[in-house]
């Protein structure tokens, strides 16, 4: 650790550094988030273009009295390491470790829990109604990536900002990229700010002034403010009534100090439009933001022209990802059928769309941060006689739930929702697992939900997905496929089950990855001499009603193993069904995630703290089934 950073515990230390000591700080925090990282993996480039940015934040501010609320939260490390965690920092996004994102119970400088986009607008003026309500006076400050800024949640924010007219700063940390690069007019505008030429000349006419003839600093500053507002394009967040400023350097700290310091007292909502640099420090991360997104543990080599030059751990390759399959799939089904449409939500990398856009550039769309967007323009899309695959993670998905709702389903439109990161996603914790999908989808009307458990079934649902009309959901989480199917092409039609083994002692209900899980239970009954049959359902909505007629015309004891929430998912339809079966007096053992929000950490930790491993799920059969005597 660098020899100012072993002094500097919370953001109280800071305010006895010059201004030369800060710029020192700024690169001994991003050297320490670059070891940091290499070692537990995390979201390196989005931070370490906020290094500078969070030094004079909390260098300015009396935090926690005064307020830091982050977007997405995705770069809020260096905040972390200024508030009292730099010890723990190690423990980052492990189990009982720091969380990668601001997390209420982890620390009083955190405001919210967060982890999706385009909030901290709404958080922040709400934080500021309620301080001038409680008269309190503190200062509020929200920083928003340009990416974030895509998402229809902050136009209602800035909608409302410029209406309630509250005492606020807006940070716009513009890095011109979201995951991939920004995508829309919000940054091609942003960007013509950044490029206009007669402002540019003008900004640096008067800063060559203003160094010539400090004394005459704040008279200049007004006119460049007066000038600005006849040229500057800034002028739309200035007609919302948010006062615009910028755009700066956001690694300039001394810059920042004083441009924040001159700007946090006016009583009036205010926006810094600052420009940073994605991954800076990190070579590879500069130059390949979107693969250093979310970065797993990497090498570091050396550092070259102050750059540091790391080398990412080769990933195992003998095994698929579902990510990959679903991606597979969809370049057969968009081959064979040229009305098939593809939409992420600022992730074309993450959901496996990368190929489907490079091939049919003209039939892709990646309309941001705006998941509610993406669902009802595919449901209009579809309207025109396509047939739209909307690609968005589970957790992310929910944002769009009214629209799945208003503008597909009752719609009769024809669009196929492909959940991505369903389930337990480790490291990303409790704002990221997608434990909520099949309850908040197997309610909507006409809806199909369903979960592939190997490629060949992935096929067939998005072959029988895009030529449904209406709501046609298909969910996989971030795992490999496990490899004990063998993927060749699976035909069945909707709602129909499989069965993969019999026997009558037991039967064990599965669906999509935890299929996997079922099969190795059944193993570990059989050596307590118990016959389990095992059924890959494939679908939550609508159930195999044939099957589990017979089912539960045979066995008195059925188990449901899903990665969800047990509340409202798999086990529940199941249950549903087999109360309405009269014939039926034995029991149905629900295994899925409990009703509390699952912490971060491994995948396999986390499987085995809630029971959901094969050997606890097998035990707890077991002792139950001791106690009920059927
Ligand atoms: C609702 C929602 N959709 C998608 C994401 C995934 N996501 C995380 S960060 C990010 C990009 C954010 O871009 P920006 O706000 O510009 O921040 P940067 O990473 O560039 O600093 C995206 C799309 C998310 N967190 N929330």
């Amino acid at each position: 650790m660098g020899k100012l950073l072993d002094k500097v515990n919370f953001p109280n230390d800071l305010k006895t550094l010059s201004m030369v000591q800060l710029k020192e700080l700024s690169d001994e925090v991003r050297q320490f988030i670059v070891e940091s990282v290499s070692r537990s993996g995390g979201h390196l480039a989005a931070n370490l273009g906020t290094v500078e940015l969070t030094i004079a934040l909390h260098y300015v501010l009396n935090s926690p009295a005064d307020k830091i609320v982050w977007d997405v939260g995705h770069q809020a490390y260096t905040h972390k390491i200024l508030t009292g965690r730099k010890g723990r920092f190690s423990t980052l996004r492990q189990g009982n470790g720091l969380s990668g994102f601001p997390n209420i119970h982890e620390s009083p400088y955190d405001h919210f829990t967060v982890g999706h986009a385009s909030t901290s607008l709404s958080q922040a003026l709400g934080l500021a109604t309620a301080r001038d309500l409680a008269g309190t006076g503190e200062c509020v400050v929200a920083v928003c990536g340009d990416g974030s800024l895509t998402g229809g949640l902050a136009y209602e924010a800035l909608n409302n900002i410029g209406h309630l007219h509250k005492n606020m700063l807006i940070v716009l940390n513009d890095n011109e990229m979201a995951i991939s690069k920004s995508i829309g007019s919000m940054s091609k505008y942003l960007n013509r700010i950044i490029t206009n030429p007669v402002y540019n000349r003008v900004r640096s006419e008067v800063e060559h002034t203003i160094r010539r003839f400090p004394r005459i600093k704040r008279f200049v500053k007004n006119i460049e403010e007066s000038f600005k507002n006849i040229i500057c394009p800034g002028l739309v967040f200035e007609e919302l009534g948010i006062r615009y400023f910028g755009p700066i350097d956001g690694h300039d700290v001394e810059n920042l100090i004083e441009t924040i310091k001159n700007i946090i007292g006016l009583d009036q909502p205010c926006l810094l439009h600052i420009l940073t640099k994605k991954g800076k420090g990190v070579f590879q991360a500069e130059h390949e933001p979107a693969s250093y997104h979310s970065a797993g543990p990497y090498t570091i080599k050396g550092k070259k022209n102050g750059c540091f030059i790391v080398d990412p751990q080769e990933k195992k390759q003998n095994e698929i990802p579902y990510t990959k399959a679903f991606s597979n799939s969809l370049m057969r089904v968009a081959e064979r059928d040229s009305k098939v449409l593809a939409i992420t939500a600022a992730m074309p990398e993450g959901t496996g769309l990368i190929e489907f856009q490079e091939k049919y550039p003209e039939r892709f769309f990646d309309v941001g941060i705006a998941e509610g967007h993406a669902i009802t323009f595919a449901g209009a899309l579809s309207k025109g006689g396509f047939k739209v695959v909307c690609a968005i993670y589970s957790t992310f998905l929910q944002r769009a739930y009214d629209n799945m709702i208003h503008d597909v389903a009752l719609q009769d439109a024809n669009v196929t929702v492909c959940l991505d990161r369903a389930g337990i996603v480790g490291p990303d914790g409790a704002t990221h697992h997608g434990l909520f999908d099949f309850a908040y989808l197997r309610s909507i009307p006409k809806s199909v939900v369903c979960s592939p458990k190997d490629e060949a079934e992935m096929q067939c649902m998005l072959d029988l997905g895009v030529d449904y009309k209406g709501l046609f959901a298909i969910r996989y989480p971030k795992e490999n496929i496990p490899i004990t199917f063998e993927s060749t092409y699976a035909m069945f039609g909707i709602g129909e089950g499989e069965v993969l083994c019999e026997g009558n002692d037991i039967a064990v209900l599965s669906i999509g990855n935890m299929v996997a899980t079922a099969l190795r239970v059944s193993s570990l009954l059989k050596l307590e001499g118990l016959n389990a049959g095992v059924y890959n359902m494939r679908f939550v909505k609508p159930l195999d009603e044939h099957l589990l007629a017979q089912i539960a015309a045979t066995t008195k004891y059925i188990v449901t193993i899903e990665e969800h929430s047990a509340a409202g998912g798999f086990g529940s339809a199941v249950t549903e069904y087999i109360a309405k079966v009269n014939s039926f007096h034995g029991k149905v053992k629900v295994f899925g995630f409990p009703d509390v929000f699952i912490e971060h950490g491994e995948r396999q930790q986390l499987f085995q703290r809630y029971g959901m491993d094969d050997s606890s799920i097998a035990k707890e059969i077991i002792e139950d089934l001791k106690k009920c005597k059927l």
